[in-house]
């Protein structure tokens, strides 16, 4: 955990098909009958959404799915992030949690979300071993392009879907996207640092560490915007307009810890 507080963004995933063994837990629920359900993720890098190809939970972490501040939507998240919210206008009084059901990450494994503003049209939820249940929401959206860990996490599936339980099929085609161009790393600054330091998996977690710092400096300082309608323009300008589009829209709301 960081020392001050952190300004994340929430980025609200859409369900759009639940796993199968997350549909056998919410049978016959009346709570959830006719709700739009979101699976909320808490990023720090609002712009690189366009990028994102995959959402992770943690296998072994609980979710639930908590009522928000407004009555057709719940969000699927750690009880603690739930617990937070509720002091943040996003439940539906001040202080107030409400779960309605809940369910352990390796159910989720397979749904299928409507990532806002990704290339695509839709993502897959997945595991990944790294996944906090003590920061932010307990849901990563992941994005291999300027993530180290997200990249190191989405090809340890590519080589051994078996071993991690999931189909092929929910990682083929998921490629990352050039979203930010950076002068040291290029536009495709995770998978370069990651086969310039030799980092092979999510388990490399020192190399992780120094190739995370190394890209989000860059990123974040000299980077500049390759899509969307802030493109040429530096991110650190970018980041703040995106943040206030997604959450005027109502695909993200702001979150702090
Ligand atoms: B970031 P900080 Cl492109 N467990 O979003 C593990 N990691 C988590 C998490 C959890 N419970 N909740 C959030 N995160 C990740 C995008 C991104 C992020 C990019 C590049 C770097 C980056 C796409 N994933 O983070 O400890 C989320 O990933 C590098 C710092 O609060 C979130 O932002 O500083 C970041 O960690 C928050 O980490």
């Amino acid at each position: 955990e960081g020392v001050g507080p952190q300004d994340y963004t929430c980025i609200k995933l859409k369900v759009l098909e639940f796993a199968p063994e997350t549909q056998e837990t919410l049978a016959g629920n009346k709570e959830i009958e006719g709700k739009k359900i979101f699976m909320v993720a808490a990023t720090l890098r609002p712009e690189t959404m366009y990028g994102q190809t995959n959402c992770f939970v943690g296998v072994d972490i609980k979710y639930g799915f908590y009522k928000s501040n407004n009555a057709d939507e719940l969000f699927v998240m750690t009880e603690r992030a739930a617990r937070n919210m509720a002091f943040q206008k996003l439940s539906p009084s001040n202080g107030e949690v409400v779960k309605v059901a809940e369910v352990v990450g390796h159910q989720l494994i397979g749904t299928q979300i409507k990532a806002p503003l990704s290339t695509f049209e839709r993502v897959y939820v997945l595991p990944m071993d790294g996944v906090l249940a003590t920061k932010g929401t307990g849901v990563v959206t992941s994005v291999p392009s300027d993530s180290p860990d997200d990249f190191s996490a989405l090809s340890d599936l590519k080589k051994k879907p078996d071993y991690y339980k999931i189909k092929a099929e929910w990682v083929a085609g998921y490629e990352p996207v050039p979203i930010i161009n950076t002068p040291t790393y290029g536009d495709l600054a995770a998978p370069t640092i990651c086969a310039q330091m030799k980092i092979n998996s999510q388990k490399d977690k020192t190399q992780l560490a120094i190739a995370k710092e190394a890209v989000y400096k860059d990123g974040y300082y000299n980077g500049i915007m390759a899509v969307g309608p802030y493109a040429g323009k530096p991110v650190q300008e970018a980041k703040p307009e995106i943040r206030k589009m997604l959450i005027d829209c109502g695909d993200a709301v702001p979150y702090n810890e």
